[in-house]
């Protein structure tokens, strides 16, 4: 493996740790807690992890003596910045505890615990990937962790290995798995306890206990790097529009954190869409004003950030994908199942209700195709596929061709198009993703010596210097509530849209009218991990708002 100079000089940055987890460590029990909806089915679904109490952890002069442990850690989902921090904090926390502890990765995600595939991480393997982006220590995969057969398979390996705890890193989803198994290994007395640990550049695992999920701070930042530069060059060249598409999947948090980072001429926040009950033809109404209004002060260039969920929250195109859906989990769709997909296609149009179909039809052939036979495994639309940023941009030319008709446009309109996803998963973790992933595994193992299943790993006070922030757990239960997926009723972790009366959005729209002028861009440049701290060791504009 070779290391850029970057990288050997990253190598040997020390992530700080929360008071809490400095040294000797105790751990305080708090409130019980109950889910954040549906208490009496979430109660009834989960008897033995439902109502635990919130920990934290806090230091000690006493030193506890722990058990030997083994413990079996899996990514899961998209790669997020500080993925490595986590297995690292984990790794030193254990080791630090017991020398004798070991830590098994599961290869290429939860596949890897039910296939068996696995490595022993020891502490050779762990230095080379310290504070570094990616998940290519152990790999990461989308494998869904729901059936019987699967958590027994996965218990076989585990009894092997004589593993005793299981550390899941994901998203709101694979969270969601890990609690349902944390609750069937606690069912059979299987004697594995399962915790888990918030990651996702989305941003969209956050709530009262988690203040942010861990990659969204770094993702954040490289986007901005690139809409920044992009800016600077759509004000030096003057001729280009510019359509930039942004990861996050439903929600706009990162759309939203970017513009707080750039001030874009025109963004789309897909939360304040579905709240105006806008239709795709008034959202391309209000770019194509933007850009007559730039092009009449002789500005015929420009910025539109647009967040890749947003075309399930336009109203008529939510329907037509709810009874997609309902219609693509029931079992006549078992029928086409196989078919090519011109014969599925044909099949779901005709089993639409006739609105639906209707908008279906109305929607370029690739985007209706990638809406109605596309889906990850977990039911969801591959929004990430759909290719917003040319179909906005093409409406919006038409748009301005009637303008002009009319006398209302006069202006050259060249645009161009980016989608920023993949650029930023992988980058290097910024200080606060280093830090926060780092105490974010240490507590992990802290959860996993006290002998908690069920829980997260949680770090809280976070735009507090590190030192200052408290690390502990929350049951996983207490963020569930019941809602509709893939046509049925399922028990899952409620899932964090921007809030349109919350601070990062209000400061957004505050200013908004002002950044369709000229002249208020903002550069971030890339981000920084040496030099004075008011550049290094920022936070989001999005927690910093939140957390005042
Ligand atoms: P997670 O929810 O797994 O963290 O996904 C993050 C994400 O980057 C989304 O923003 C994006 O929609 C999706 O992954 C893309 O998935 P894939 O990596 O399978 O192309």
């Amino acid at each position: 493996m070779e290391f850029s100079s970057l990288q050997k000089a990253r190598a040997t940055y020390q992530p700080k740790l929360p008071i809490g987890l400095q040294s000797n460590v105790e751990i305080k029990i708090g409130a019980s807690t109950q889910s954040v909806g549906n208490q009496d089915e979430i109660r009834t679904l989960f008897p033995n992890t439902y109502g635990l109490p919130l920990v934290e952890f806090a230091p000690t002069e006493e030193k506890k003596e722990y058990d030997k442990f083994n413990v079996g850690v899996i990514l899961s989902g998209g790669q997020a910045p500080g993925g490595h921090n986590v297995i690292s904090g984990l790794f030193d926390e254990l080791k630090k505890q017991n020398p004798d502890n070991k830590l098994y990765g599961f290869l290429m995600g939860p596949g890897g615990l039910v296939d068996h595939k696995y490595k022993e991480l020891t502490a050779d393997i762990i230095e080379k990937y310290r504070n570094t982006g990616g998940f290519d220590m152990i790999g990461s995969g989308r494998t869904k962790l729901e059936t019987i057969e699967q958590f027994d398979r996965g218990l076989e390996i585990c009894r092997d290995l004589g593993i005793k705890a299981l550390v899941i890193i994901g998203g709101d989803d694979s969270n969601t798995n890990a609690c349902v198994l944390a609750e069937y290994y606690a069912k059979i007395n299987a004697g594995v306890a399962v915790i888990g640990c918030p990651k996702t550049i989305d941003g969209d695992l956050k709530n009262s206990q988690i203040e942010t999920s861990f990659g969204f701070d770094t993702a954040c930042k490289t986007y901005s790097e690139l809409i920044g530069n992009i800016q600077r060059d759509a004000n030096s060249a003057r001729k280009y529009w510019h359509f930039i598409k942004l990861m996050g999947r439903s929600a706009s948090h990162i759309a939203l954190e970017c513009a707080l980072q750039t001030h874009p001429n025109f963004t789309i926040i897909s939360e304040e869409v579905e709240q105006k009950q806008l239709t795709l033809d008034q959202i391309v109404d209000e770019i194509a004003q933007v850009v007559a209004h730039r092009a009449n002060e002789g500005n015929n260039f420009g910025t539109v950030l647009i967040p890749e969920g947003l075309i399930e929250f336009v109203p008529t195109i939510k329907r037509l994908i709810s009874e997609l859906n309902d219609l693509l989990s029931s079992e006549k769709a078992l029928a086409v199942e196989g078919q090519t997909p011109e014969l599925q296609f044909k099949w779901v149009v005709d089993n639409l209700t006739e609105e639906n179909k209707q908008t279906l039809l109305a929607l370029p052939q690739s985007v209706g195709q990638q809406l109605a036979l596309e889906r990850d495994p977990h039911g969801n639309v591959q929004v990430s596929l759909i290719e917003t940023e040319k179909l906005l941009s093409q409406m919006v030319e038409a748009r301005l061709v009637q303008l002009a008709e009319k006398g209302q446009y006069k202006g050259k309109f060249a645009p161009l198009h980016h989608f920023f996803g993949y650029e930023g998963r992988c980058a290097a973790p910024s200080n606060f993703d280093a830090d926060y992933c780092y105490a974010l595994g240490a507590s992990a193992a802290q959860l996993v010596l006290n002998n908690k299943t069920g829980y997260m790993a949680i770090v809280k006070n976070t735009t507090a210097p590190a030192s200052e922030w408290h690390a502990g757990g929350v049951p996983i239960t207490m963020m569930m509530n019941i809602e509709r997926r893939n046509g049925k009723a399922k028990p899952v972790i409620r899932k964090a849209l921007v809030e349109l009366d919350g601070a990062p959005f209000l400061a957004f729209a505050e200013s908004r009218e002002k950044w369709i002028e000229n002249d208020n861009y903002l550069y971030p440049g890339p981000i920084q991990y040496w030099g004075p701290t008011e550049v290094c060791d920022q936070t989001t504009k999005t927690l910093a708002l939140e957390q005042k």
